[in-house]
Order: C-alpha cells, then sequence, then structure tokens
C-alpha cells in the first residue's frame, strides 16, 4: 500500500487534505495512527486571519460547502504547530504536508521559508481557495502565468519540495498544470472545492454568510476524476487526486484516473474518525477481489481506454454509511 510523491515515501496512499483537521498537532497525529499516509495541516498565511462568520460549513445533502475564509494564526505561530505535528509524525513514519497561501508572488515565498522551519516533507502551494479576496483580483489559480510565478518563487525559497493545488474552475487545467511543471512544481494537489452557493427558499437569502462557498464532497468526485484524468495525460508529475473520494471504491478511481495517492477531506465528515482505515480496508479488499497485486497496477488506467461495465450507485454502498448522514 505504500507509494511514493515527489521523492518522499508514504506509508498508505490517503492523504488526510488540507484544512479538514486544522493544524492541531493531536489531530494530525490522529490521522497518522488511523490509517492517513501523508497529512496536509491546515493552509496559512503570512498574518493571522479571522475567517468569516457563521454559517461557514454546512452539509447540504450531495457533500459539503464551505466557506471558512482562511482562518488560522499566521505563519509565525503556525510554524510551532507544525514543528510539534512533524516531531510525532516522524515517529509514525508519516510525512507532514504544510500549506500556504498569500495575496503576492513575494509573500508566497515568505510564507514558504516559515514553514520550513519546521521542515515538512512537502509544501503545498494552495494557488486555488474559492472563499478569499486577493489583492491580486483574481486565484493564482486562474491563469498559467500567475500559477508559474508563484511556482518559481516557491522553488526559489525553500528546498523543501512543493505540491502546487490546482483549482477545478478553469478552463483549461492541463494548461495550468503543463505551466507549474514547467516552472518546477514536484507535484500537483487536483483539486481543490468548486464554487457553488445555497439559497434559502424561504427566504432567498445565501445561506452561507459568506453568499458562495466551496463544494467537496460526493458532488466533487466527477469533477475531480475528470481534473486528474486531464492532468496526469498532460504531465508526468505526481498529483495527490482530491475530490469526493469516500470510499474504497472511490480511491480506486481516483488512482485509475491517474493519481498517485489519494486525498481524503469530507469522508471524514461522512464516515467519522475511522475514515482512513475504513477507506484503506476497502482499497484493499477490492484489489485483492479483482486479482491485483499493488496500487501500480491500477494506477492510470483511464488512459489505457479500459472499456468497462459502469455501475452507478448512489450513496456509494458501504454498510452504516447512510447512518453517518442522520
Ligand atoms: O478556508 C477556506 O475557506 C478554504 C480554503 Br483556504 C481552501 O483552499 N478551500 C476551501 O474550500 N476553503
Amino acid at each position: 500500500m505504500s507509494c511514493r510523491i515527489a521523492g518522499v515515501r508514504l506509508p498508505t496512499p490517503l492523504v488526510l487534505a488540507s484544512g479538514v483537521w486544522g493544524t492541531s498537532p493531536t489531530l494530525l497525529e490522529r490521522a497518522a495512527r488511523t490509517g492517513a499516509g501523508a497529512v496536509a495541516a491546515k493552509t496559512c498565511t503570512l498574518a493571522p486571519r479571522r475567517g468569516h462568520r457563521n454559517p461557514t460549513a454546512i452539509d447540504w445533502g450531495h457533500g459539503l460547502i464551505n466557506a471558512m475564509g482562511l482562518p488560522n494564526p499566521g505563519a509565525a505561530e503556525e510554524v510551532e504547530l507544525l514543528r510539534d505535528a512533524a516531531r510525532r509524525l516522524a515517529a509514525l513514519g508519516v510525512p507532514l504536508i504544510a500549506s500556504i497561501a498569500a495575496d503576492t508572488v513575494e509573500d508566497f515565498g515568505r510564507a514558504a521559508a516559515i514553514v520550513s522551519e519546521a521542515d515538512p516533507a512537502l509544501i503545498e502551494v494552495n494557488i486555488s481557495c474559492p472563499n478569499v479576496e486577493s489583492s491580486h483580483g483574481e486565484m493564482f489559480a486562474s491563469s498559467a502565468e500567475a500559477a508559474a510565478a508563484v511556482t518559481r518563487q516557491v522553488k526559489s525559497s525553500t528546498p523543501i519540495p512543493c505540491l502546487v493545488k490546482l483549482s477545478p474552475n478553469v478552463a483549461d487545467i492541463a494548461a495550468i498544470a503543463r505551466a507549474v511543471a514547467a516552472a518546477g512544481a514536484d507535484g500537483i494537489t487536483a483539486i481543490n472545492t468548486m464554487p457553488g452557493m445555497l439559497v434559502d427558499a424561504e427566504s432567498g437569502a445565501p445561506v452561507l454568510a459568506n453568499g458562495t462557498g466551496g463544494i467537496s464532497g460526493a458532488a466533487l468526485k466527477p469533477i475531480a476524476l475528470r481534473c486528474v484524468h486531464e492532468i496526469s495525460g498532460a504531465v508526468e508529475l505526481p498529483i495527490i487526486g482530491t475530490g469526493g473520494v469516500i470510499t474504497g471504491t472511490d480511491a480506486v478511481e481516483m488512482l485509475s484516473a491517474g493519481a498517485a495517492c489519494v486525498g481524503i477531506g469530507s469522508a471524514i465528515v461522512f464516515r467519522g474518525e475511522n475514515a482512513f482505515s475504513s477507506i484503506l480496508e476497502e482499497l484493499k479488499v477490492w484489489l485483492a477481489e479483482h486479482g491485483y497485486r499493488c496500487l501500480e497496477d491500477i494506477r492510470g488506467r483511464t488512459h489505457r481506454g479500459a472499456g468497462a461495465a459502469v455501475v452507478v450507485t448512489n450513496p456509494p454502498p458501504v454498510p452504516g454509511w447512510e447512518k453517518t448522514r442522520a
């Protein structure tokens, strides 16, 4: 079940997605103890941010929508939490992924240098948050030039390998992936949440205090699979395939689309804190039942044009899964 991403060994292919369990060292450690092969901390910025007012995150029936607003204590305070988390995770052989965001290309470099002091195994460069206004005017992930400029700046600011987190809300995600690859990215996380909105029928008002938010969970899976398929067809970089993976079968699909490993986020809300161990077990059982020996056997099957029977299941057929939604 082990795999590698940007030269870093993961004992399992499941990665705690950034933001789900904050940067609390005890929660990051819990993810590792329950089956995560790498854990990503909440994105931090140079200055602390309070985030948006509640309501900030809601289960709307087919996934989640959030507009947290990038709440974080600022890079200087976050780095102390990262140090503690890195020490706990090292004892378990699970790499830590720091995550950074910024308003300017230069501040991305500064944030990368600060979090590097905690010596994380990887740095995720979040250029795709859908919920914050930037002085840049639009997400850096929106343009190949801006995404490449951030990547170059981070690469020149730290020796730690970096993963660039892309947005599904672009016309040509493969072009953005090619640009960050040419700029020196060591890997790609695909994808961030998809911008969306809930409206309350009674009042006609937006449900989230921020108005719009980022959609994750089951509704995001087909979008994430398409993005990972397109990126893996365009660049050689390893991809953390993230978006709507709730079951072991979802993980099989993500690896088949070309992901090197699989991000887990909303699944923790829907399946509880044992999501990692459950998904890992389901993945192992699926591989064994289908006669595959290792992850490499299924990676990138979508590019090999495997014509297969399509079985659409909704909700995913995990015993007890429905009950967690009550
Ligand atoms: O904090 C957030 O609102 C947030 C972030 Br930084 C992100 O990258 N993706 C998301 O869905 N929410």
